[in-house]
């Protein structure tokens, strides 16, 4: 009901662009008391808006925050359960750390955690992952799927999918996939993603997908040896990007993405993922931790492992590796 409330006042907000809106007329809009308009309006300013109020005319929002709070990621979301339970925490160590431990206590599945900084955001193999305040998406899914261990790097790859696809539909940008994790907008990554394990023999307890998107950060706000390989959708295309709006829609992609594995299996979310991947037909050289394959990467096998062939003809399945092309 509250955050009802909160929508309408937003929405009309909204709707009245420069306009100042009246507490009376905003009372009559709503439905609700002058005061309850009131108070709501101190609930925006706590949140970081920023409103002016003007004696006989009314109020008007001068600014959103540039926080995003769970109240707006939530209003307005179209999926089932992904996003339903949000945690959302101001700074953090790392969001994959909390999504083990609430995952350990039963949390639902579909329940993220999000943080608007995280003080050693992690990637792969213990590398950092940088995790500037309010400028990025830091977040990190739980999931609880009924498959075997062995297919759990598809989601990997279902993830980067749902994030191609949310990037584009929001953004008009045109992403590209270099598997397995990394999300490329003009050869610069713009998004990684982190899937970790919570399982016992060979059941699945959950599959943490840990994702780090750029989202708003000016070139500047990368350090220096990030500059030259990383971008920001903001970077790309040239204006501020509504993080709450853009975190909706990954939630949205994510779950039909999903619901469509568990019911159709990895086919059809292979199709979509080499229709977005850029390493398939390219000459490429692939380092994992005990060797290092230089081939012609041939695609994906039904698991999502690489196929590289290398001159010799051999052909090699790469499970984990980071790739150059
Ligand atoms: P990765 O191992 O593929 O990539 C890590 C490498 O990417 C770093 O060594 C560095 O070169 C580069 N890098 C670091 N930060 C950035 C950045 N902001 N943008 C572009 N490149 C960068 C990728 O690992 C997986 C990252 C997952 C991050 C999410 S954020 C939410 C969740 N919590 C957490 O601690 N990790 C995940």
């Amino acid at each position: 009901m509250q955050s009802q409330i909160r929508k309408e006042l937003i929405d009309a907000f909204t709707n009245a662009g420069e306009s100042y809106l009246s507490g009376q007329h905003l009372a009559e809009l709503i439905g609700c008391s002058r005061t309850a308009v009131w108070k709501h309006i101190e609930e925006l300013r706590k949140e970081g808006f920023e409103l002016e109020a003007v004696r006989k005319k009314g109020y008007r929002i001068l600014k959103t925050p540039e926080k995003i709070t769970a109240d707006e990621i939530r209003l307005g979301l179209k999926t089932k359960f992904i996003g339903k339970n949000i945690h959302y925490e101001e700074s953090v160590e790392s969001t994959q750390k909390i999504a083990h431990r609430v995952s350990y206590e039963d949390a639902p599945e579909g329940t993220v955690i999000i943080a608007e900084e995280q003080r050693s955001g992690r990637g792969r193999m213990d590398r950092k992952w940088h995790s500037p305040k309010y400028t990025g998406i830091w977040m990190s899914l739980i999931l609880r799927p009924n498959i075997p261990l062995s297919k759990a790097p598809q989601l990997t790859l279902l993830a980067a999918v749902a994030i191609v696809q949310a990037i584009e539909e929001h953004s008009d940008l045109t992403p590209e996939i270099k598997w397995p994790n990394d999300i490329l907008i003009n050869g610069k990554k713009v998004t990684g993603i982190l899937t970790e394990l919570q399982a016992e023999a060979d059941r699945i307890n959950s599959v943490i997908i840990g994702i780090g998107m750029n989202v708003n950060q000016t070139k500047e706000d990368f350090p220096d040896d990030l500059q030259e390989i990383a971008t920001s959708l903001t970077i790309e295309k040239g204006e501020t990007i509504s993080r709450a709006e853009l975190i909706r829609l990954i939630f949205f992609k994510l779950e039909t993405l999903y619901l469509l594995f568990l019911e159709k299996g990895f086919k059809p979310i292979k199709l979509l993922w080499e229709s977005y991947a850029i390493s398939i037909g390219k000459q490429i050289t692939a380092r994992t931790v005990l060797t290092t394959i230089v081939g012609k990467a041939m695609g994906i096998t039904e698991e999502g492992v690489l196929k590289i062939e290398d001159e010799n003809g051999v052909i090699h399945h790469v499970y984990s590796a980071d790739i150059e092309i």
